[in-house]
């Protein structure tokens, strides 16, 4: 198709990559007051890294509504369908029960975790779950972990989430961890990427709350994923694929979503590998069952 087309040439002249870098990391005019207000600069990881004020989730909680997460909402056109997430930065200490409350009102059911919590000798991200087969109190909500599968690539675990004011009502999560994908880098394979936006994919079918999406800063990991999730919806939806107004959406609801041209290029060149049946050409069936 044409967006193909162009995306491939794009590509090959380096013209797509020179756009790329031309984008706007943050819209013109949106602000980012919430971040520095003195009592929540200990609930940022990074300094340099902060939502918009007007499209940041706000979570009810005594010490405050502010986390810094976004809501992302991304139009399929010609589908109906609208993907919503909320782009997170991986929880700190301070910062995990605000993170489950958030879960629970937002009434999240699938969480996607795109770095380990150390990487080179760094922290990125504090274990917010608690371990296999035990229990953690968050405030009034209480998490189990009941499941956990382990790849060379991936984690998958499985948890209960009861929240004690709501008459003990319980929901279940889902977190799914790609491992093998350090920060400002891409992933070594993108077979496994692909198979990994797959399994989101699948989890997400018919849903309409969103689904939390983090890494370490939640923005250049976390962009690639909702970029190549987008652009397989536009393709089930028959629908052009331009890359870089992809980027443009997601950067008008969370500042600097894909972090460098080389994950941009990643995606890009993992799209038309889609595209043009290289991967996994029965994907699409895949989804219907
Ligand atoms: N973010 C720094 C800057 O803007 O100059 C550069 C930087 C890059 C800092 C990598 C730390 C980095 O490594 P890590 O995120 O793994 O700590
Ligand atoms: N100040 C940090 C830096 O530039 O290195 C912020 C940062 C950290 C930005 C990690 C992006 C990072 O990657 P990711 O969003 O994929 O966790």
């Amino acid at each position: 198709s044409g967006s193909m087309l162009l995306l491939q040439e794009g590509l090959e002249s380096g013209t797509l990559l020179a756009q790329f870098e031309q984008l706007y990391r943050k819209k013109p005019g949106m602000t980012m007051n919430s971040a520095r207000l003195t009592e929540n600069l200990s609930k940022n990881r990074y300094k340099d890294i902060s939502p918009y004020d007007t499209t940041r989730v706000k979570i009810k909680s005594s010490g405050g509504d502010y986390i810094n997460a976004n809501f992302v909402n991304m139009e399929i056109p010609g589908s109906g369908i609208v993907n919503r997430y909320i782009a997170a930065q991986g929880p700190l200490p301070n910062t995990c029960a605000d993170f489950w409350h958030m879960i629970w009102e937002q009434q999240c059911t699938v969480v996607v975790m795109l770095t380990t919590k150390v990487e080179r000798g760094r922290v990125k991200c504090h274990q917010y779950w608690p371990d296999l087969y035990e229990t953690a109190d968050f405030g009034r909500l209480q998490l189990t972990c009941l499941k956990e599968q382990l790849t060379s690539s991936f984690a998958f675990r499985e948890f209960t989430l009861v929240s004690m004011e709501h008459g003990s009502e319980e929901r279940h999560i889902r977190q799914m961890q790609y491992i093998s994908w350090p920060d400002h880098g891409v992933p070594d394979d993108s077979s496994d990427f692909l198979h990994f936006v797959m399994r989101v994919r699948q989890n997400r079918i018919g849903m309409v709350e969103p689904t939390t999406v983090h890494c370490s800063a939640g923005i250049g990991r976390t962009g690639v994923l909702i970029t190549m999730e987008t652009a397989m919806c536009l393709m089930e939806a028959n629908q052009p694929v331009y890359p870089l107004d992809i980027v443009r959406q997601m950067r008008d609801q969370r500042a600097m979503l894909i972090q460098t041209a080389s994950q941009f290029k990643f995606v890009c060149d993992a799209i038309l590998r889609v595209h043009n049946g290289e991967w996994a050409t029965n994907w699409r069936r895949c989804l219907i069952t």
